[in-house]
């Protein structure tokens, strides 16, 4: 064959891991994927990153620009030059701006691609030099724990380095999964090591997942949606044997009265003993009893209150009543311990774009209802934004419906919406009402299907970019070209650099080359000296002298150094929050029932509680279709074997998934290690419907609502479904 050159790289999608790619080319061909065998620590990659191979060669990717002639979403298209495809972009936003206002444009910025220059970024800076666009807020992942992370500790950076998790003596996994979702590269590793060292882990969730089965000593499984409970009458426990660090909450946090006497009764009348909890979280008090005591007399302890049990309604909660009991047991700013929130853990920097225009839309539009917008690291509240799940109803119903906007067109970039985002089937309405859709993509998704100019993006291996860790692991990570674009595929910034003058935007690039852009971002990392060994070598590992510990100086010189929240200390109850005066969002962490919750009414009708999860073999939708991941483990939906029983159900079997809002069909995975009352299936699939309306791609999306918690949780936890054999 001929020697192979090998070139480093790193993925770049939204997959919870940054790794070391090296990529054999023969003749312009990958030919093989490897990965890091390099000096300590190696960034390993996963299965994704090593099957990458055959996502580039699919036989989806988009090859030519394509204009659609068939109706809208059907699939049938027409290839076209680039310059007709632009001009049409073109004329369509010129169009739309002078007929209704910038703010008529929608900007649709998925995660598709995460490094530095390429990507939805691109876009973003095209649209806010063309005077600006409606954006979206309401992050998929975290919008929950961040709220709380904000509400409570003033910042997202509230994670301990994952090495600091071999100082623990107990680790509490609470919905958490990094076995699958990796949160950083290596956390399995440690948590790996921890477990070989004898540390006693312990996991909380309502499926026995991988991170339980490889590290844990002990599974709760637990009702979705109703840790809150768990943790408020775990806090009574405490109270009750007086295992509360009460000089810690004196010195650093406000507001503990006012929960203990929520927690005790005094405020309605309620204790939240653990026998109050048992009927809401299927979990025996004794079971509840036990951990909060070895939580509370383990110091330090590393309680990690994962995103997945956040990510439903009224999610804050459970952040937020995670991080009172994390402050009550004095777990803050200490090795071994950890302080939840949104647990973003800084070694590395991350590296972005300079600002660059901002969105004109957005100025000087007032803070949107229940935004922290005092607190000055809260993400840009602004009104002028639409929750990122309300974007169809926002299309359907327009300014007359209390949105900031009448959308006219949508622009698509990185994302799969239509499939990754609540409520698909309303989804397919909206997109009928928009004038015009245009979609950057690499292969024909069900999203870009809706398209009426698509346009084809290279990948990650057919470009050069930078990129640092999803977390904030020490290091960084040169994404070199491997080969050059497939077909007549370009990259965002390419397309968008070629649309600039076209409207009427002299400078869209500022004046540097796509290098340049790159030499100055990486020099101000202020952590590589020099570029052009970063490059060659592929990667620069920190050398670190001790993993960062949230919070430390906060601890150890609290005069020194507040907390960045109003009050300058750990807020149990929040200020901020008592001002909106919304039971929705308590000032201190509450647990609430919640409408397609398994107390509500519905369940009657739809008995099951789903949870959407984020799948092995899966970034999403991203590595859809791709022969040697579907092998791995096909998405098929978890149900227990005693839920199966009564409903006829034998492993394997083709069972119809629905509620009102979908219908899906899909293979059953009859097992023990989900909870009895709860189903769940892996998120990412491509949909597919049939003429009846069912789907038999697998999209979560198809059941999960439209809804948000006032916080901005999403509810794709929140969901109620019930199974039949068909
Ligand atoms: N393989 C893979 N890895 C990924 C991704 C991917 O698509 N695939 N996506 C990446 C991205 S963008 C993100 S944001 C992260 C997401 O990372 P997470 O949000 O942590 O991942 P999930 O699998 O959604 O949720 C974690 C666990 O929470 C549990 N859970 C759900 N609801 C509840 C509840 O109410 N209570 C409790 N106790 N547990 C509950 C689920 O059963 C699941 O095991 O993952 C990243 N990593
Ligand atoms: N039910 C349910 N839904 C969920 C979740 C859940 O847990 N349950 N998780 C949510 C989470 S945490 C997230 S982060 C979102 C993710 O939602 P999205 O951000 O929409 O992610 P994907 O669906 O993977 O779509 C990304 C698209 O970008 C394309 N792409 C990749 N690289 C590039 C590029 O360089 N340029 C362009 N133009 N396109 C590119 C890919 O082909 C892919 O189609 O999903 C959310 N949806
Ligand atoms: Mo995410």
């Amino acid at each position: 064959m001929g020697e192979a050159r090998i070139i480093t790289t790193s993925c770049s999608h939204d997959c919870g891991g940054r790794c070391l790619l090296r990529v054999h080319v023969h003749d312009g061909k990958i030919v093989r994927i490897e990965t890091d065998d390099g000096e300590a620590p190696q960034l390993r990659a996963c299965l994704r990153g090593r099957a990458y191979r055959q996502r580039i060669y699919s036989p989806d990717r988009l090859k030519y620009p394509l204009k659609r002639v068939g109706a809208r979403g059907e699939g049938k298209f027409q290839r076209i030059s680039w310059d007709e495809a632009l001009d049409t972009v073109a004329n369509e936003l010129l169009r739309v701006r002078s007929m209704y206002g910038n703010a008529s444009i929608l900007l649709l910025a998925g995660s598709g691609s995460q490094a530095v220059l390429h990507g939805a970024g691109a876009v973003e800076r095209l649209l806010a030099k063309f005077g600006g666009y409606t954006r979206t807020w309401g992050i998929p992942s975290f919008e929950g724990a961040l709220f709380a992370s904000m509400a409570t500790y003033g910042t997202m950076m509230t994670g301990n380095a994952r090495e600091d998790l071999l100082n623990a003596r107990l680790i509490v996994m609470w919905g958490w999964n990094p076995a699958v979702t990796v949160w950083d590269t290596n956390t399995a590793y440690i948590l790996a090591r921890a477990k070989e060292k004898g540390t006693r882990i312990i996991s909380i969730d309502p499926r026995l997942i991988e991170s339980t089965a490889v590290f844990a000593a002990e599974w709760i499984p637990i009702r979705p949606g109703t840790d809150a409970a768990m943790l408020v009458a775990m806090a009574y426990v405490i109270m009750e044997r007086r295992l509360e660090d009460r000089q810690f909450l004196e010195k650093y946090t406000v507001g503990f009265d006012k929960f203990r006497d929520y927690v005790l009764g005094v405020e309605d009348g309620i204790p939240k003993t653990p026998t109050w909890a048992e009927k809401i979280t299927g979990i025996p008090r004794a079971t509840i009893e036990k951990l909060a005591i070895e939580y509370a007399t383990s110091k330090p302890a590393a309680l990690i209150p994962g995103w997945g049990p956040a990510r439903g309604s009224r999610g804050e909660q459970f952040t937020r009543a995670a991080c009172t009991i994390i402050a009550m047991t004095g777990n803050i700013g200490i090795a071994g311990g950890y302080a939840g929130g949104f647990m973003r853990a800084f070694h590395s920097r991350e590296m972005v774009m300079p600002r660059g225009a901002r969105n004109p839309v957005e100025e000087g539009a007032p803070p949107r209802p229940y935004s922290l917008y005092k607190l000055r690291g809260a993400a840009k509240p602004t009104s002028a934004r639409i929750h990122s799940v309300k974007v169809y109803d926002a299309i359907l119903r327009g300014r007359a419906g209390g949105y900031p906007c009448d959308p006219k067109m949508a622009y698509i970039v990185a994302s799969n919406f239509l499939c990754s985002y609540p409520n698909t089937n309303q989804g397919i309405k909206a997109f009928q009402k928009l004038e015009f859709i245009v979609v950057h993509e690499q292969r024909m998704t069900p999203t870009a299907r809706f398209a009426d100019i698509l346009l084809p993006v290279n990948t990650f291996m057919e470009r050069e970019d930078i990129i640092s860790p999803w977390l904030g692991s020490p290091y960084y990570l040169f994404m070199n070209k491997a080969i050059d674009s497939l077909y007549e595929s370009k990259s965002d910034r390419d397309i968008c650099a070629e649309l600039a003058p076209r409207l009427g935007i002299a400078d869209y690039r500022d004046g540097r080359s796509n290098e340049e852009w790159l030499r100055i971002i990486t020099q101000q990392t202020g952590d590589i000296p020099d570029f052009d060994s970063f490059k060659a070598k592929g990667y620069v590992k920190l050398k670190v002298d001790e993993p960062f510990v949230a919070f430390r100086e906060q601890i150890e010189d609290p005069v020194a150094h507040p907390f960045p929240t109003l009050s300058g200390k750990i807020e149990i109850y929040c200020p901020h929050l008592a001002e909106m005066e919304n039971p929705l969002i308590p000032p201190i962490a509450k647990y609430l029932p919640v409408p397609d919750g398994f107390s509500d009414p519905l369940s009657k009708k739809y008995p099951l509680q789903l949870v959407t999860v984020h799948h092995k073999p899966a970034t999403h939708t991203t590595m859809e279709r791709i022969p040697w991941l579907d092998e791995v483990e096909p998405r098929r939906v978890w149900i227990n074997t005693r839920d199966a029983e009564t409903r006829g159900i034998s492993n394997g079997d083709r069972v119809l998934v629905f509620n009102d809002r979908g219908k899906m069909l899909m293979a059953a995975n009859v097992t023990e290690r989900i909870m009895p009352g709860v189903v769940s299936i892996g998120h990412g699939g491509w949909f597919e419907l049939d003429a009846n309306g069912v789907d038999h791609g697998g999209c979560t999306n198809i059941l999960t609502p439209s809804e948000h918690s006032p916080g901005g949780a999403w509810c794709t936890n929140t969901v109620l479904v019930e199974v039949r054999k068909v």
